[in-house]
C-alpha cells in the first residue's frame, strides 16, 4: 500500500497548503453565524466543520472530490476508498498493490467469533458489527506506538494501518455475522481472487448471481461517506479527536449509523414496504397507498427512506439504485411497491402539516432494501450492516486525513437557556 500512503502524504500537504492560505486570509475572518433555531436544533444547516473527504450540494448530492455521484457510482470499493483519502482514483498498479495488502490483513481473529457467537440468538446485527470491531481493539498499531511516544505528524500513519486492518477484516466479519445470525453459523473461507465487494458477496453465500455481487459493489460504492456532519461521522471523528484508535472509532460511528433516523432506515423501509404487500397486496391502487402513507404520518411514524438534513432533492444515490432495479429486478413485488412509493409519497409529504417536512424527496434508503430483498437476501436487520460495511471507509478517511491535518480534539461550546436569554437581552 505504499501507493496509497504515499497518495495520502500528498493529499495532506496539499490540504494543508490551501488551510495555510485559508488562515493567511484571515483566521479570525467569520464565515458562518448560528442562530437560535440552530442551537436548539441539532445544528442543522450550522457550518462549523471542514471535512475534505466528500461533499453533499442540496441539489446535487454526494461529490467524492469532483466527483459527482454519477461519476463514481460505475468504480470498485477499493476505487473510491483511495479517492476518499487521496484525493484521486488509483492507477492499475495502485489498486492491485492496495488489493493485495487487503488480502494480507483479511483475517478476522478467532476470539472476535468466540465473542460473537456467546452473544444471545437475537442481538441485533449493527450490535454484532460494532462489537466484533471492538472486540479487536487490543491489535491497535496507533495504541502501541502513542504508548511508545509517537510524533503527532505521525499519527496519521498509524491510523492508516489501524484503517488498514480494520477494512480488510470487515467482509469476512460482515458475512460472519450474518452467517451465525441467520444461518448454521458455517463461515464460508475467503477467496483471495475476489475483490472486496466480490468477497462479501461470496462469503454471504445468498446468491452467486453476478447481479448480485453487482449490486454489493454498488451498494458498498453509494454508501461510503456523506461528508463529515451527519451522525456517525461526526460522531467516529469526535470520538477519534481525543485520540482514542480507529477501533473505539468505529464503533462508535456504527452505534450512531444503527438508530432509525440514521442507517436503519433501510431496514426499515423493507418493513415498510412488506407491511404495505401484506396489507394492500402486490400492486396497490394509488388511492389506498395515500391513505396507508397518511394514516403512517396520521400516527406519528415517519416514512421511512424520505426526508434528509442536508439534501432538498431525489438523493442521486436513490437513483442509481432504482436504474439498477430497473435494469435488474423490474418485476420484484418490492422494487414495484417502492417505485409506487415514490411516486405519491414526495407530494403528500411537501404537504403534510402545511409543509413541515423541509424535503420530501427519496435518499438512498429508499429503495436499496427492495433490491437486497430480490436477490434473497431478505433479513432486513441485517441491512445496516452493509450500510456500515461501506461507511466505515469514510469514518477511516475522515479520521486520517484530520489527523494528518494536525486537527485538534473536538470541543464546541455549550451553554444554558439563561445563557441565551442574557445575550438576546443584550441585541
Ligand atoms: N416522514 C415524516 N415526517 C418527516 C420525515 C419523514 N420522512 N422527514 C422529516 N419529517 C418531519 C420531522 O420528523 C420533523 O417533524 P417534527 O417537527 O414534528 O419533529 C419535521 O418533518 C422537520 O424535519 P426536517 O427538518 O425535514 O428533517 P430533519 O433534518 O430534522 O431530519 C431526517 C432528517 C432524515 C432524520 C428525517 O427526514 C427523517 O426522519 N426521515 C425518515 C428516516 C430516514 O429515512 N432516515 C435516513 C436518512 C439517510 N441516512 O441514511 O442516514
Ligand atoms: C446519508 O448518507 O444520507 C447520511 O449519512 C445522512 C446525512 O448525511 O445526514
Amino acid at each position: 500500500m505504499d501507493n496509497l500512503r504515499e497518495g495520502i502524504q500528498n493529499h495532506i500537504i496539499e490540504l494543508q497548503l490551501e488551510i495555510d492560505n485559508i488562515f493567511a486570509r484571515g483566521r479570525n475572518s467569520v464565515v458562518s453565524e448560528v442562530t437560535v433555531g440552530q442551537i436548539y436544533g441539532g445544528m442543522r444547516g450550522l457550518v462549523a466543520l471542514a471535512c475534505n473527504t466528500s461533499y453533499v450540494d442540496p441539489y446535487s448530492g454526494l461529490y467524492i472530490g469532483k466527483y459527482t455521484t454519477n461519476e463514481f457510482s460505475d468504480k470498485l470499493p477499493e476505487e473510491i476508498f483511495f479517492l476518499l483519502s487521496t484525493g484521486k482514483f488509483p492507477d492499475k498498479e495502485s489498486l492491485a498493490d492496495f488489493q493485495n495488502d487487503l488480502n494480507k490483513r483479511a483475517k478476522v481473529p478467532q476470539y472476535t467469533w468466540d465473542v460473537l457467537r456467546s452473544l444471545p440468538k437475537d442481538t441485533h446485527p449493527m450490535t454484532m458489527l460494532s462489537l466484533g470491531i471492538l472486540s479487536m481493539e487490543n491489535e491497535s498499531v496507533f495504541k502501541k506506538e502513542y504508548q511508545k511516544g509517537l510524533q503527532k505528524a505521525d499519527y496519521w500513519k498509524y491510523t492508516l494501518e489501524d484503517a488498514m486492518n480494520i477494512l480488510a477484516k470487515l467482509p469476512e466479519l460482515a458475512a460472519g455475522i450474518y452467517r451465525i445470525r441467520f444461518g448454521d453459523g458455517n463461515l464460508i473461507p475467503y477467496d483471495s481472487n475476489l475483490n472486496w465487494s466480490g468477497n462479501l458477496a461470496h462469503m454471504l453465500g445468498v446468491n452467486d448471481d453476478e447481479g448480485f455481487a453487482d449490486l454489493m459493489r454498488l451498494y458498498l460504492v453509494l454508501h461510503c461517506d456523506h461528508e463529515g456532519g451527519n451522525v456517525s461521522a461526526f460522531t467516529s471523528r469526535v470520538v477519534n479527536s481525543a485520540l482514542s484508535d480507529l477501533y473505539y472509532a468505529v464503533s462508535a460511528g456504527l452505534n450512531g449509523l444503527a438508530g432509525p433516523l440514521h442507517g436503519l432506515a433501510n431496514q426499515e423501509c423493507l418493513r415498510f414496504i412488506l407491511k404495505i404487500h401484506d396489507q394492500l397486496g402486490a400492486d396497490p391502487d394509488d388511492k389506498e397507498l395515500k391513505k396507508y402513507i397518511i394514516d403512517t404520518l396520521d400516527s406519528g411514524n415517519v416514512i421511512p427512506g424520505y426526508g434528509h438534513a442536508v439534501l432538498r432533492v431525489t438523493d442521486p444515490r436513490f437513483t442509481a439504485f432504482m436504474n439498477f432495479g430497473n435494469d435488474n429486478c423490474a418485476g420484484n413485488h418490492c422494487f414495484k411497491i417502492a417505485k409506487k412509493l415514490f411516486k405519491l409519497v414526495p407530494d403528500i409529504l411537501s404537504a403534510y402539516k402545511g409543509g413541515k417536512v423541509a424535503s420530501p424527496w427519496p435518499n438512498v434508503d429508499a429503495m436499496s432494501g427492495s433490491l437486497l430483498y430480490h436477490y434473497g437476501l431478505n433479513q432486513f436487520d441485517f441491512y445496516t450492516v452493509l450500510f456500515g460495511v461501506s461507511r466505515v471507509m469514510g469514518f477511516c478517511a475522515q479520521n486520517i486525513l484530520a489527523l494528518g491535518l494536525g486537527q485538534p480534539i473536538i470541543r464546541p461550546k455549550s451553554v444554558t437557556n439563561k445563557w441565551v436569554i442574557d445575550k438576546l437581552d443584550e441585541n
